[in-house]
């Protein structure tokens, strides 16, 4: 617990001051980064979070209605209902729907667009080849997809067919890729409640049109849609992306990799790849190695050309690749803020809109990929799958030019790298732990005590990367095995937890011994946010294993820094699958808040006395699919409730 600056007693909780931020970061390059900006007179988000403090307690509290041009309305205890009408239980669920559907359509988004690259390389119309063939037919297996006789492109056409109908169905037949990987209790279970999910595309435009005036008052009814809708999110935008990347791009291995700001290097064109749509990484990672444009960087004064990525994108290269990855989503101002950063190639989605002012004070050219994004200021390179390889070239090349005429006097590179073990496809797992029955056989002895997911984003709410790096350290160091995507990796992965000897530094025996002996990290990361599809994976396929429902089996969710819409649907994937999920802050959604003994603050507990969409999230969902709801801020009590959760399920096993 630490003294924090800024207090939300009616949430129980606390944020912490910029000074706070500063000192808690694990990473210390981050304390040195923003106050070389700050000598500078440059700002970054720290910077905008102070100037919005205090924020606005009926928004954080879920209790502020903007589904109407009439709005915004208060709901108090003196004022019950907006102007229309509705109560707190139908704004509160109406907005965390809409979170959810612009979720699922960011996801859906990207995942549209790789799909598209897949059916045009799938008939010869891109520079890509397809490289995950063993992937191609376990799904055309699964589909019942004719593989006799055909060849490889055929079939990968009528997959990526299967998929992209998947995300755009209208008609009431459920999303294939759930009906061929969910386990049947699970199908039988989401029919039973009336949740099976048409498409990504139908649920967003049914979940906005369910909560505009007067379309839905029934919280229920609204809570029935959200469910819905997260699973769309999950069977579609998010397996849709992590399946056709893998037929592309082929499934991760095992490998190293480093992470940090130090992979940027002084007299190197330094070039940083961000976002979320893969082929374009993929195409800018192979300009990058391209002899001709290392020549031509040469000519123009460097040693060389040096590649690097951000949030998913980072992860992406990462993972498939072993190449560096810089940072995660409040990172981004910071890595530019180096001021070695040639250009920074951007598509869509977690690119803060602060970095275009960081990038004009160093001369970094931002280039923006994707037509959904786009940036005041920034050249525009559009992402077309068919001409993806010679527009990545063209982008590279421009990141050379900007060397050679950029001033690069304000450089500082902070030093230290880590290196960390990546590349956790569910395929490389079971290379490594022997195969789901093995990991069952683990998690019944009690070798490894459960596994918990530690995902998501970062915000400004708690001190950045803190809390996910102090919760992990106590998760391993209670026995649980962690898997990992997104931005909360970043943290994990720089803090060493993803290198094999954190099992010895920061476990004990059983889990120690037993990373040593198949040599992994206690902390696996599996990739990109997309990828949460594999933890998902992991899970069912050690439930069909041990032929226990995924509900039962020691499995555990947490979002420590949610931000992004897209974590929302993230946690609620997890909940409609029967996996229990903690969230770090409680800020504007149903969800309870943390217990006020022990907290930094009184809590008034109103809207969770009047509203039953609390007890719906706490309560009716664990009745209903197995899985709650918990928030709790602090690292050390969150551990210890998802321990305490996670014995209860072994202690019903008999384990
Ligand atoms: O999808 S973890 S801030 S980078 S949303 Fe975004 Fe959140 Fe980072 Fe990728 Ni995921």
């Amino acid at each position: 617990m630490w003294p924090m600056k800024y207090k939300y007693p009616k949430l129980n909780v606390s944020t912490p001051s910029k000074e706070e931020i500063k000192e808690k970061t694990p990473g210390r390059a981050t304390k040195a980064l923003i106050e070389k900006l700050e000598e500078e007179g440059i700002s970054c988000w720290v910077d905008r979070y102070e100037a919005q403090q205090p924020q606005c307690l009926f928004g954080l509290r879920g209790e502020c209605c903007r589904l109407c041009l009439m709005g915004p309305c208060r709901i108090t205890e003196k004022t019950p209902r907006g102007i229309c009408g509705l109560d707190v239980n139908g704004v509160a669920m109406g907005h965390l729907l809409r979170m959810l559907a612009a979720g699922c359509a960011a996801h859906g988004q990207h995942t549209f667009d790789v799909l598209m690259t897949l059916k045009k390389t799938a008939r010869k119309e891109t520079g890509f080849t397809v490289v995950g063939e063993e992937r191609v037919h376990e799904l055309a297996s699964l589909f019942g997809i004719e593989k006799n006789g055909r060849d490889l492109t055929a079939i990968t056409e009528d997959v990526a067919d299967v998929l992209i109908d998947d995300l755009t169905r209208w008609d009431e037949t459920p999303i294939r890729t759930m009906m061929a990987l969910a386990p049947k209790e699970r199908i039988d279970t989401w029919n039973k409640l009336d949740i099976l999910p048409r498409s990504s595309f139908y649920e967003v435009f049914e979940s906005l049109h369910r909560t505009t005036l007067g379309a839905n008052s029934d919280w229920r009814n609204l809570a029935k849609q959200d469910l819905r809708t997260s699973l769309a999110y999950c069977w579609s935008s998010i397996f849709g992306s992590n399946l056709a990347t893998e037929i592309l791009f082929g499934v991760p291995k095992v490998k190293t990799g480093t992470v940090s700001y130090s992979i940027l290097k002084e007299g190197y064109v330094n070039i940083l790849v961000h976002g979320h749509t893969p082929p374009m990484v993929e195409a800018v990672a192979v300009a990058a190695k391209d002899e001709k444009l290392t020549d031509y960087a040469r000519e123009r004064g460097a040693k060389g050309i040096v590649l690097g990525g951000m949030c998913c994108s980072g992860l992406e290269l990462l993972a498939r690749y072993g190449v560096p990855s810089v940072t995660n989503i409040l990172g981004q101002e910071l890595a530019i803020g180096t001021g070695a950063v040639d250009a920074c190639v951007v598509d869509q989605q977690c690119v803060l809109p602060g970095i275009s002012e960081v990038a004009g004070c160093y001369g970094t050219m931002i280039i923006t990929t994707h037509e959904s994004n786009r940036i005041p200021g920034a050249l525009h390179v559009p992402y077309r799958p068919e001409t993806a390889l010679d527009d990545a070239r063209k982008i590279v090349r421009m990141a050379v030019d900007t060397f050679a005429s950029r001033d690069r006097t304000k450089m500082y590179i902070p030093e230290g790298e880590t290196v960390a073990m990546v590349g956790f496809s569910r395929e490389a797992i079971y290379e490594k732990l022997g195969g789901p029955e093995k990991i069952g056989e683990a998690l019944t002895s009690g070798k490894v005590r459960g596994i918990v997911t530690v995902v998501s984003c970062n915000t400004s709410k708690v001190p950045y990367e803190h809390n996910q790096v102090a919760l992990v350290k106590e998760l391993v160091s209670r026995g649980f095995l962690v898997t990992t995507t997104g931005c909360a990796s970043h943290a994990l992965l720089n803090a060493g937890l993803c290198d094999t000897h954190a099992a010895v530094r920061y476990g004990q025996k059983p889990l120690a011994d037993y990373c040593s002996e198949h040599g992994i990290p206690p902390v696996l990361a599996t990739g990109a946010c997309v990828d949460n599809s594999r933890t998902i994976r992991l899970f069912i396929d050690i439930s069909r294993a041990t032929d226990i429902p995924v509900y039962r089996l020691p499995f555990f969710f947490s979002g420590v820094e949610p931000s992004n819409e897209k974590s929302v649907g993230a946690g609620m994937s997890f909940v409609t699958l029967g996996v229990s999920v903690h969230s770090g802050f409680p800020g504007q959604l149903p969800v309870p808040v943390p217990k006020s003994k022990g907290g930094p603050g009184k809590a008034d507990d109103a809207m969770q006395e009047r509203s039953p969409v609390v007890d719906f999230f706490s309560k009716e969902l664990k009745e209903m699919v197995g899985a709650a709801i918990y928030t709790e801020p602090y690292p050390d009590k969150a551990a210890k409730l998802i321990d305490g959760e996670i014995q209860k399920k072994r202690k019903t096993l008999g384990w």
